[in-house]
């Protein structure tokens, strides 16, 4: 069975193929944990790897190396998602490029003004909509007799089709938008209400309104960027007049002119990898005795026999709360493997939150007959997830209970979480735990 490491930032739809299509499959991935967009993918061993620099980038672990999210998709696929006849494989390939070639480009065309990170030009963001439209409509006429795209079963052309449209559904395409289109909305909640797309993807809500474009904004991510734009600018500028001094006019032209695409496309990129990172409404709150980070590094680093006392010892209950989180679908969860996907999902959506929150979940049980449930420690007395539109994927598929820092119950299921022990309510014994640091 595939196994490996997936590079790529959080949130990234492209990355989303290979890792639902790995929920599917069985296959073992693993996103790299310390992977910085825009740091990581620049440096000499990771282009070693991977000489475009992009993400999604994979790591087999055998050691070769795959780019291209669809590659990597097909990778850690199973034989059903591959297509199981020679007529399901083309027909599922020609859905692959129907996604990039069609709906992709017009897609990117028409949210990224909106989100802020691309300028927003009238008449090209009209054209998108109607390449858009003319795709939606194809689309819905093929699905008009049929539940999947190819066969009678889910493919990986409905896996690259979907994570394609996925913005799209996220912030564009409002009821009245979408109206036209229900064999493709059906379609698209089939996949991804399946439970191994949940897994990866979370609770996802389609839009209730399309999001309007605010100039701020992208001025805000233009002046965030535009530093290391004009930096990279000169380098690439540098390296081309020493490798090319006898260059006639047209050809400088025509390289200059490549050079402000590439760049103009290195800055949708992080701008999209840096939009959950934007907001951090802890950042507004009071100063703390606790240092948190402080925290982190010990649990990390010692035995909880010392850093759970270590805990207390500096915990401060005015700044920070302590909460109980329980994963309210628990009878709808199989493999363990899974239960686990769902936590790492939900703490690579939470990224942005790492700062001024900690937790440790536990899954508990074994393969069909397993739950989740964690305690979280984060800024402030209220609900975390609700001061930021971007932590609000998942948090509604559990229940919440702030615990009483005083109290003895707290200090045991305290005890209990950060040394991953005991049992959950109805008996199952602890199986295992992932750490949100
Ligand atoms: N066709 C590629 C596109 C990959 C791609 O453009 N990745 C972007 C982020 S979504 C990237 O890593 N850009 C970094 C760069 O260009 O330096 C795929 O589907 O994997």
């Amino acid at each position: 069975m595939a196994s490996g490491t997936l590079y790529t930032y959080p949130e990234n739809f492209r990355a989303y193929k290979a890792l639902i299509a790995a929920q599917f499959s069985g296959a073992q991935v693993k996103v790299a944990e310390d992977f910085v967009f825009g740091e990581t993918n620049k440096t000499e061993a990771f282009l070693k790897k991977f000489p475009l620099g992009k993400v999604p980038a994979f790591e087999t672990s055998d050691g070769k190396y795959i780019t291209e999210s669809n590659a990597i998709a097909y990778y850690v696929a199973n034989e059903q998602l591959r297509g199981k006849t020679d007529i399901d494989r083309a027909l599922i390939i020609q859905w692959l490029g129907y996604a990039d070639s069609e709906i992709l480009p017009a897609s990117c065309a028409w949210v990224f003004p909106l989100l802020g990170i691309m300028p927003y030009h009238k008449q090209t963001v009209e054209s998108a909509k109607e390449d858009i439209n003319k795709a939606l409509a194809a689309l819905n006429s093929h699905l008009l007799t049929r539940t999947y795209l190819v066969g009678e079963r889910l493919t990986l052309a409905d896996i690259c089709v979907a994570m394609t449209l996925l913005h799209l559904y996220q912030y564009i395409l409002e009821p009245e938008l979408r109206k036209p289109y229900m064999n493709v909305n059906r379609w698209f909640q089939t996949v991804i209400y399946q439970p191994e797309s949940i897994a990866v993807l979370g609770a996802f809500k389609l839009a209730d309104k399309t999001i309007e474009y605010d100039p701020k904004k992208f001025a805000e991510t233009q002046g965030k960027s535009s530093k290391k734009e004009k930096k990279e600018k000169e380098s690439k500028k540098e390296a081309k007049e020493s490798k090319e001094p006898k260059e006639s006019k047209k050809e400088s032209k025509a390289a200059a002119d490549k050079i402000v695409v590439e760049d103009e496309a290195d800055a949708t990129d992080e701008a999209l990898a840096d939009e959950p990172k934007k907001k951090n409404p802890f950042a507004s709150m009071p100063k703390s005795s606790f240092d948190l980070d402080d925290f982190k590094r010990f649990y990390s680093n010692e035995d909880e026999s010392k850093s759970i006392p270590y805990f207390w010892q500096k915990f401060d209950p005015e700044n920070y709360s302590i909460w109980l989180g329980e994963y309210k679908y628990n009878n709808e969860l199989t493999k363990v493997f899974m239960s686990c996907n769902l936590i790492s999902g939900m703490y690579q959506r939470l990224d942005s939150m790492r700062k001024g929150a900690f937790a440790s979940a536990c899954i508990f049980g074994e393969d069909n007959n397993n739950t989740i449930s964690g305690i979280w420690i984060w800024r402030g007395q209220d609900l975390a997830f609700t001061l930021s539109p971007d932590w609000q994927v998942d948090y509604e598929s559990y229940t919440w209970t702030k615990l009483d820092p005083s109290k003895e119950e707290t200090k045991e299921l305290v005890k209990q979480y950060l040394s991953w022990i005991g049992t959950d309510k109805e008996g199952r014994k602890f199986n295992q735990g992932k750490v949100f640091k």
